[in-house]
């Protein structure tokens, strides 16, 4: 029994780089490498960047002969490639299995094609290994199986992919090579928009150990020196989280790196740690300047902490972000104003994105009430720039979106000389340096294309 592991290419607005780097499939790389420690007969056919993928699909599929092909959907990036892969697999008569975060989010809807044998929700190292093994007769359905115990998986199986490929620099790191590493897996609130389907409601953590020595690996074997850890809740444990930090910091690897966090998940212990580290970025899930649209989402946090998580990151010289919903369920125009002012008050950068309903979310169900629905044909939700026809607040669209403009010019413009002052603190630029004019001169073009940006989306109302 041969299993071909597929990664299907990214397309138009959906890749996240260029046209020559592309995000490293976490994902395939963990089927992989379990396979190969159990050793299973797999090849990897690695389509992102390819001018003719269908046509190396082919191919790979007629020299490796698998008898299935499994193939890894992201988000919008490859669902329909994806299935485009599972269509010609079909011509060589192979079985097919679709997983990651798609699939797992419309799995019944993604059965119905018939080129499709199998969907796996959730993680699926257990999954390939069971199909290999056979215990799972390839039958048309859902697999499911028990997630892995992290603490004993192999470090994802970079060494069988081009790593050049997945080494995308990072400008505003000094063109640093960007590497991906995953130290955790679930989380255990429940906030209401959220997808919980892939790794559930129980934090799975990594030793700090582990960690460390998959940070050796990246930086030294793939020369990987800006990481992004993708876990959902890298701070959850303060102890883990300044092991991590204080290994990082002991090897003087000259690391740059960022990860998301809960606003009630830090202090200024852990905050100064990560600065040590080389973190440059945290990613807060603020969502709203509104408590009651907090409270309403389960979010579990204040605007209190969100500003207090916000004053410690930047003492401790770290860039906070600030991620912020818009457009919820049953969000008003005080709730956006609310958010508005929370923006005006703290000046750091934010991204802003309209609400789009998530599959088998909590508020998913209240979405289906008022008659949205999301299906297989809706990818372009998914995007980040997606502006949304449907309406689940209490206002009409056209406010919000009047609203969201406003809140946008305001998130890119306001406070520029608090910004400034908050960049030179950070960067602590008291030194005459290349690199200091470098990032100065970063700093000064973001603001100038925010800024021109915010006029351009004005002038074209
Ligand atoms: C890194 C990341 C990104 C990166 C890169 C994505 C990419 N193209 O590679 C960036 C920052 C660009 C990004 C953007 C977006 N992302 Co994103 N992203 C993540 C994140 C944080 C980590 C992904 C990862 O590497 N996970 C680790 C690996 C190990 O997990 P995995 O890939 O899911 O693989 C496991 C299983 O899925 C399964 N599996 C995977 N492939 C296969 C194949 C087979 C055959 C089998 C059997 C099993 C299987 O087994 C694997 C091991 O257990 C996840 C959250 C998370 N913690 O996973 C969100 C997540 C995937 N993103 C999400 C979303 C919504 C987006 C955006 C749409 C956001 C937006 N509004 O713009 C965009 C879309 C961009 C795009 N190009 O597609 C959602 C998807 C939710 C959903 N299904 O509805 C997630 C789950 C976050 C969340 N909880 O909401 N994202
Ligand atoms: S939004 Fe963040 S904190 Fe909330 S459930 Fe999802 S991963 Fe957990």
């Amino acid at each position: 029994m041969k299993i071909a592991l597929v990664h299907p290419p990214e397309v138009g607005r959906w890749k996240v780089f260029d046209e020559r780097h592309f995000f490293f499939p976490l994902g395939l790389g963990y089927l992989a490498s379990v396979l190969e420690q159990n050793q299973k007969n797999f090849c990897i056919v690695d389509l992102a960047g390819e001018q003719d993928p269908l046509g190396l699909l082919r191919r790979e599929l007629k020299e490796e002969r698998p008898d299935i092909v499994g193939i890894s959907c992201i988000v919008g990036a490859g669902l329909m490639e994806g299935l485009e892969c599972a269509k010609v697999s079909k011509e060589y008569n192979c079985s097919t299995i679709l997983g990651g975060p798609m699939p797992s989010a419309f799995p019944d809807e993604l059965l119905r094609k018939e080129y499709v044998d199998m969907v796996c929700v959730g993680e699926g190292e257990n999954a390939v290994l069971d199909l290999m093994n056979n215990s799972q007769p390839i039958r048309k359905g859902i697999v499911r199986s028990t997630p892995p115990d992290v603490t004993k998986l192999p470090f994802p199986a970079r060494h069988l992919f081009d790593m050049k490929k997945y080494s995308p620099p990072i400008r505003q790191w000094g063109n640093k090579k960007l590497g991906v590493i995953l130290t955790s897996r679930g989380c255990p609130y429940s906030c209401k928009f959220c997808y919980k389907s892939l790794f559930g409601y129980k934090w799975r953590s990594r030793t700090a150990d582990d960690v460390l020595r998959e940070i050796d690996v990246i930086v030294n074997e793939y020369e990987q020196t800006g990481i992004y850890f993708a876990d959902d809740l890298f701070t959850l444990d303060k102890k883990r989280v300044l092991e991590i930090c204080r290994g990082i910091y002991e090897q003087k690897y000259d690391l740059t790196f960022t990860c998301d966090a809960r606003v009630d998940s830090v202090d200024r212990e852990m905050l100064e740690w990560l600065r040590k580290a080389g973190c440059q970025e945290v990613y807060f899930g603020i969502e709203s300047g509104s408590q009651r649209m907090l409270d309403l989402m389960s979010k579990g946090t204040t605007t209190e902490q969100a500003e207090k998580a916000i004053r410690m990151s930047l003492k401790a010289g770290l860039m906070p972000i600030g991620s912020i919903m818009v457009g919820m369920p049953m969000e008003r125009k005080e709730d956006l104003k609310e958010t508005i002012s929370f923006i005006r008050k703290n000046p750091i950068t934010y991204e802003i994105a309209y609400y789009s309903p998530r599959p088998q979310s909590e508020w998913y169900k209240y979405s289906l009430e008022k008659g949205v629905e999301l299906t297989l044909k809706d990818w372009d939700k998914y995007s980040q720039n997606f502006r949304p026809s449907f309406n689940l607040t209490e206002m009409p669209l056209q406010r919000l979106y009047e609203l969201v403009e406003e809140m946008r010019d305001i998130a890119a413009w306001e406070n520029p000389c608090e910004r400034a002052k908050i960049f030179l603190a950070r960067e602590k630029l008291h030194a005459f340096s290349t690199k200091n004019i470098r990032k100065t001169s970063n700093f000064v073009s973001t603001l100038f294309r925010r800024k021109l940006k915010g006029r351009a989306s004005k002038s074209s109302e």
